[in-house]
């Protein structure tokens, strides 16, 4: 295997959760720290735009959102499966809904907490994102609502592990627990003791968060936005030709020009489409600084059309 590299900052907790699973599997790895907040403009050529955090490379492969980074990942290394066999199906829809319930409002009723320690340029920059105002000035009033939406999400995270399981889906770890983990990971880190102790639950979430966070990151070393240019800029980048007949039914052929835009916010990126599977979408593109890239995203979560070059 070529080497792997993730593209995220430390204060994202969709990145860690990508870091617990290098943690479970073992795994070296490079980090590349991009900025908290666009531009960015050593990534961007690389990845057609594609603005949300954290991205894994692997030589000129790309990998978007942390849904289909967990798949790839659980390919890798000797220990631990984030799919175990016979749970998969509850693994991917168990993330699925505990993210969406609790990622935003953990991180507004964390930010309401975090005066004078949230930049204006990331507000600025995140409003047109999240459609949300970052300002913690905007936020602390509303942190009754925030609180009793995460709180009504932690107490369905409580229920499964009132028998006092190890883990969500039992004895071993899952993909699951790492979409659990990271948005209260984020809320305990920056919101301070005070956001610490208005979360419900603590005596069952505790033992089962110590647990989580026990993985750690695994072995990892800097690595510069150049080193990971040059690295996508001297390998090729595959020819994957999976073809579902689904892709015919919304009336795209391989080599459409196409564009790809998450269904939840975030930006369109274009290219001409590889691949269509069951499980994701490719699609090849080109930048001078690079050469040729391929970019793979979840089916799940994203819209894929056909496109004007
Ligand atoms: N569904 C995406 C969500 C990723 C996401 O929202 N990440 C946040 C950071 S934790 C983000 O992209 N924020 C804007 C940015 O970093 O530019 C995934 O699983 O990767």
């Amino acid at each position: 295997m070529s080497q792997v590299i993730l593209h995220h900052y430390q204060l994202s907790p969709y990145s860690e959760k990508i870091r617990l699973a290098l943690g479970l599997k073992a795994l070296n790895w490079h980090s590349v720290e991009i900025p908290v907040w666009t531009p960015r403009p050593k990534l961007t050529p690389m990845t057609g735009g594609y603005r949300r955090t954290p991205i894994l490379q692997v030589g000129a492969e790309f990998y978007c959102d942390t849904l289909l980074i967990l798949h790839v990942i659980d390919k890798w290394g000797a220990s631990g499966a984030l799919y175990p066999k016979g749970q998969e199906g509850l693994a991917k829809a168990f993330g699925w809904w505990i993210e969406k319930g609790s990622f935003m409002n953990a991180v507004c009723l964390t930010i309401g907490n975090m005066g004078g320690k949230i930049p204006q340029e990331l507000v600025d920059e995140r409003r047109p994102l999240f459609r949300v105002n970052l300002d913690p000035e905007a936020l602390l009033p509303k942190r009754a609502m925030y609180l009793q939406r995460l709180n009504a999400h932690l107490a369905w995270l409580a229920e499964v592990l009132a028998d006092d399981r190890k883990f969500i889906l039992g004895k071993d770890l899952s993909a699951a627990d790492l979409s659990a983990y990271h948005p209260i990971w984020f809320a305990r880190q920056n919101g301070g003791p005070e956001i610490a102790e208005l979360m419900s639950f603590p005596s069952v979430v505790d033992p089962w968060y110590q647990r989580v966070a026990a993985l750690g990151h695994g072995d990892h070393d800097d690595m510069t936005p150049e080193q990971a240019i040059e690295v996508a800029r001297v390998n090729q980048p595959n020819e994957p030709d999976g073809w579902s007949p689904e892709a015919h039914d919304v009336g795209l052929q391989r080599g459409d020009w196409v564009s790809v835009t998450p269904d939840d916010y975030g930006n369109p990126v274009h290219g001409t489409i590889l691949a269509w599977t069951a499980d994701e979408i490719v699609i090849r593109h080109e930048d001078p600084s690079v050469g040729k890239v391929n970019l793979h995203f979840p089916r799940v979560g994203f819209d894929v059309a056909p496109a004007q070059r």
